[in-house]
């Protein structure tokens, strides 16, 4: 397979000479999820976007920023981050041969995120404060520094995140309703990019944790507060361009708890056999929540791998769950008879 600037460079802002930095991200599964369909009563599929090089959707738009950076020549790339586009700016500048700088909110990151961003090299910038303040320090720093930005404020990244729309049009014609997480609202805004390119209109429901959820009360939140880390945002770059998706797809931008979200992770953890980042179980949790309304087929957007946050997945599953998931851990002794117990009992 190829990655997404060579399966759909006619679409995107790249000729034939231009560098092209690629893990081959993309061409990402789209599986059934025959529990949840029963539930919701409609045809519910579930696109891995965990299933990328770094383990998230970010490298879609990764590979088109990068590439446009070193287009221009950049030396480095810089961004703030909730942790995955940390982790997929540090492959992809590694990639490039790139210096990469990734400012994190301290102690708020997902383990895993952390770890990517530190083995692929990248300066990380601990601060002491949120994304919101991160993303606002790093704009005014890319003001004084020859240094390429590459959230989702790049318009490549979002060149390289609507090929996921594409893909999900050329694999299903047509689908009615895009369930998907909301935190710096490029993503969404990336989607309907790319159904609006092709003439396609889904309904866009995007769905943010109840804490961090300016989109649906209409005024930024200070203090953004959620379990799922990645969409911890109170000011999101693309506000008027989430708004406008879902205005011109009859669709909505709603809330869903903490509670809910830690339920839909496990429900399709131990449900569909999919194993998310409690972020992006954001997605299922709204379509629980809310309905599937009267689409026939809805996609719902798996944002990044549960790999990404080991920690939030052992606590929950020793907290047990609606749906059966066993408890914690049984010890046992090294002898047939407790075996047989501690299997079986
Ligand atoms: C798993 O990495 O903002 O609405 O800095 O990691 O486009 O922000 C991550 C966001 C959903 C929300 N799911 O997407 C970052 C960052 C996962 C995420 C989102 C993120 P946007």
């Amino acid at each position: 397979m190829t990655g997404v600037i060579e399966r759909y460079r006619e679409e995107l802002p790249f000729g034939a000479d231009d560098p092209i930095v690629s893990l081959e991200e993309g061409s990402t599964p789209l599986v059934p999820a025959p529990a949840l369909s029963a539930i919701v009563d409609a045809e519910v599929l579930l696109k891995l976007e965990g299933a990328n090089p770094t383990g998230s959707f970010k490298d879609r738009g990764m590979t088109c920023a990068v590439s446009a950076a070193m287009r221009e020549g950049a030396h480095a790339v810089i961004c703030a981050s909730t942790g995955n586009t940390a982790a997929s700016a540090a492959a992809y500048a590694a990639r490039a041969g790139l210096t990469a700088g990734v400012i994190v909110p301290e102690g708020k990151i997902a383990t895993g995120k952390l770890a990517q961003a530190l083995i692929h090299g990248a300066r990380v910038v601990a601060l002491r404060g949120n994304f919101d303040q991160a993303l606002a320090l790093v704009r005014e720093l890319v003001e004084r520094h020859p240094i390429a930005l590459v959230n989702s404020v790049n318009k490549f990244r979002l060149e390289g995140q609507k090929t996921a729309a594409f893909e999900l049009l050329d694999e299903l014609g047509e689908l009615d309703a895009l369930c998907i997480p909301v935190g710096n609202a490029g993503n969404i805004t990336a989607y309907w990019q790319g159904f609006h390119e092709r003439g396609a209109a889904p309904r866009m429901l995007g769905f943010q944790a109840e804490g961090a959820a300016p989109l649906v009360s209409g005024h930024p939140v200070e203090e953004p507060e959620t379990i799922a880390s990645a969409i911890r945002i109170g000011r999101p770059a693309r506000w008027e361009e989430a708004i406008s998706a879902t205005v011109d797809s009859r669709g909505e931008i709603r809330a869903v708890s903490d509670q809910e979200i830690l339920d839909a992770y496990r429900m399709l953890a131990a449900g569909e056999g999919v194993f998310c980042e409690p972020a992006s179980a954001a997605s299922v949790a709204g379509l629980l929540r809310y309905g599937a309304d009267s689409a026939r087929r809805v996609v719902c957007v798996i944002t990044g791998h549960g790999l990404k946050d080991p920690q939030t997945a052992i606590d929950s599953a020793a907290a047990g769950g609606p749906v059966g998931v066993a408890g914690g851990i049984v010890s046992c002794e090294a002898e047939l008879g407790a075996l047989e117990q501690a299997v079986l009992g």
